[in-house]
């Protein structure tokens, strides 16, 4: 079954309709390709100061960065982009008081590697959670075409409908859809949706700026804390920080001895702790 692709007008419920029923959905040109140039001019000297590796896990061809936001103001906007909040908040929201950001990057795949193990990004918690078909959703992945993403060069692999399965199904490759779509296109997949990088068979690579959110009483894939530290923080939005984690969730996650610092959230958990007693304020 191929990944169905909306247009980036399309209403949030429909956008989220298709992400429930199949796992994953792309949306074509979420950014524009001025916009998706100038984040490639940021991410695009840092890979190339990487070396071409990753192992079997990536295939051997993988360049990596991570702590995405700290490489330019322009990338904020991945994050903060409307569509984007509305399926994390409809997605996340009802399992969570508050969501974070939970892993960040870009990914450049190289020629001549193989395909990475298909996987999900629940597996981070193995052994202690175990994908089941019918558990709340814990994690939404968003994966930005910084270069087209096409068949030759490595889209990323997903099995449409694999967060439905039991955790021991195996996909068959004709379960396999690649994430074909032009710059600036996401593809979005849920933390049960299996998926692995593509092979690129071209000699130019493929580039993608990811990042995903996590259910705030979860602990963070990538160490926000370390990988944003809060000189930097402090220059980014208010809603960046509060994603990269600088906010309690709800009362009794996050809280920092009697410090109510510019960087913790200045709405519900401020305002919670001073009526609670004995959390240290
Ligand atoms: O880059 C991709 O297409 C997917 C990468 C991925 O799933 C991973 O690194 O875990
Ligand atoms: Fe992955």
């Amino acid at each position: 079954m191929p990944i169905q692709s909306v247009e980036r007008t399309a209403a949030p419920d429909d956008i989220l309709a298709t992400l429930e029923r199949d796992g994953v959905v792309i949306i074509r040109e979420l950014i524009d390709r001025a916009t998706m140039q100038a984040m490639m001019g940021r991410v695009a000297p840092r890979l190339a100061e990487r070396k071409t590796g990753g192992g079997e896990f990536f295939g051997y061809r993988k360049r990596s960065i991570g702590a995405l936001f700290s490489h330019g103001p322009e990338l904020s906007q991945l994050p903060l982009n409307p569509v984007v909040q509305a399926l994390a908040d409809k997605v996340l929201g009802p399992n969570c008081n508050t969501y974070q950001l939970h892993a960040t990057g870009a990914i450049q795949v190289w020629g001549g590697g193989h395909n990475q193990p298909l996987h999900r990004e629940l597996d981070a918690y193995t052994p202690f959670i175990q994908p089941k078909p019918d558990d709340p959703e814990y994690i939404l992945f968003f994966m930005f075409a910084g270069s087209g993403f096409s068949a030759e060069n490595g889209a990323t692999r997903l099995v449409p409908g694999s967060h439905r399965w039991p955790a021991d199904r195996r996909a068959a490759e004709e379960e396999v859809a690649q994430a074909v779509m032009p710059q600036g296109s996401a593809v979005v997949w849920l933390g049960k949706t299996l998926h692995g990088l593509g092979t690129n068979t071209t000699d130019t690579p493929r580039t993608g700026l990811f990042f995903s959110f996590s259910v705030g009483w979860l602990r963070q894939e990538e160490n926000q804390y370390l990988a944003v530290p809060v000189e930097r923080a402090k220059a980014l939005p208010e809603r960046l920080q509060q994603l990269l984690g600088y906010q309690a969730h709800g009362t009794f996650l996050g809280w920092v001895d009697g410090r109510e610092s510019e960087l913790q959230t200045r709405e519900t958990p401020l305002e919670m702790f001073e009526d609670v007693e004995g959390v240290g304020y």
